[in-house]
């Protein structure tokens, strides 16, 4: 189709950028971490949604340059906000299954961070629970080989789709990132509230963090601080913002 050859064009004519989104301590209310998002600006189609190309450049095989594209170009961002003073902040990065197919993530992250000069610590891993059953015993290889590295591992989107509480058993996670259809109705419905109390609780239990993803509202956020959830990211606090927005946002913070 056309979206798919424009697509291959997209890296090549530098038509990718990164944005982040900051993710906030719910008890200090200060910036704790932040997520690359990707965006694509074609020249004729605009704006691309990474929720319509992601998907084609997964079944295209192109997730795999641009999966190092994202990796690198965030790594780097990161160095130069911790050379502007902003020292200690880690970035996360999405990962999707298929750069895990044939490939050696873990050795690419390796390489990376070295030509980057970043400590492994700084980087966190997005991966949804789809992406840990595509293929258990190869993702789990790198999975364990990235810990081993010091890199950190979250639970993207947890709660939906082919949610299982087995990944938690079986997978090095450090953060849970609770979906944010949750986070949108923790206040009107009983039972999500319920629900996402028990993941908060389960997590701390685990020795593991929590991120309330799409925090819109200051009613969210109380329920969220309320239970002990440690940080939020969301619309509430910040859209995902351009390089030059997320420094001043940092430096505003500093
Ligand atoms: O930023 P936005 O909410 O539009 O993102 C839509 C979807 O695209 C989300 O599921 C998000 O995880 C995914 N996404 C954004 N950036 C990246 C990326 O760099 N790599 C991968 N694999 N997915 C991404
Ligand atoms: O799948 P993943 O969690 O990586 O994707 C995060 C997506 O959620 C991004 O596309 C981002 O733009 C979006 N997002 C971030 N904050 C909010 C929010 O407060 N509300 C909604 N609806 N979406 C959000
Ligand atoms: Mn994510
Ligand atoms: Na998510």
């Amino acid at each position: 189709t056309e979206l798919r050859s424009a697509l291959v064009g997209a890296l090549p004519g530098r038509q990718f950028e990164l944005h982040y989104q900051p993710q906030v301590d719910l008890r200090t209310g200060r910036i704790n971490s932040m997520e690359a998002l990707i965006r694509w600006r074609h020249p004729d189609l605009g704006m691309v949604s990474p929720a319509r190309f992601i998907p084609l450049a997964e079944e295209t095989g192109l997730i795999v340059p641009i999966g190092e594209w994202v990796l690198r170009t965030a790594c780097a961002q990161l160095k130069a906000w911790h050379q502007e003073g902003h020292a200690g902040l880690p970035v996360a990065v999405n990962l999707s299954a298929h750069q895990f197919r044939g490939h050696d993530v873990a050795q690419l992250v390796a390489r990376i961070l070295r030509e980057c000069d970043l400590p492994a610590r700084f980087l966190e891993l997005e991966l949804t629970e789809s992406a840990l059953m595509l293929d258990t015993g190869t993702v789990l290889k790198s999975l364990l080989a990235l810990k081993g590295m010091g890199t950190r591992l979250a639970l993207d989107d947890f709660g939906t789709g082919y949610s299982s509480l087995s990944h938690l058993n079986g997978f090095p996670i450090d953060v849970i990132k609770i979906d944010k259809s949750f986070t949108l109705e923790v206040t009107r419905s009983k039972s999500t509230a319920a629900i996402t109390r028990a993941i908060i609780v389960m997590a701390k239990a685990l020795g593991m963090k929590t991120v309330a993803e799409g925090v819109e509202t200051e009613d969210q956020l109380r329920f969220m601080a309320a239970h002990q959830c440690d940080s939020m990211q969301g619309y509430y606090y910040s859209r995902p913002l351009s390089v030059a927005d997320m420094g001043a946002l940092l430096a505003e913070n500093r």
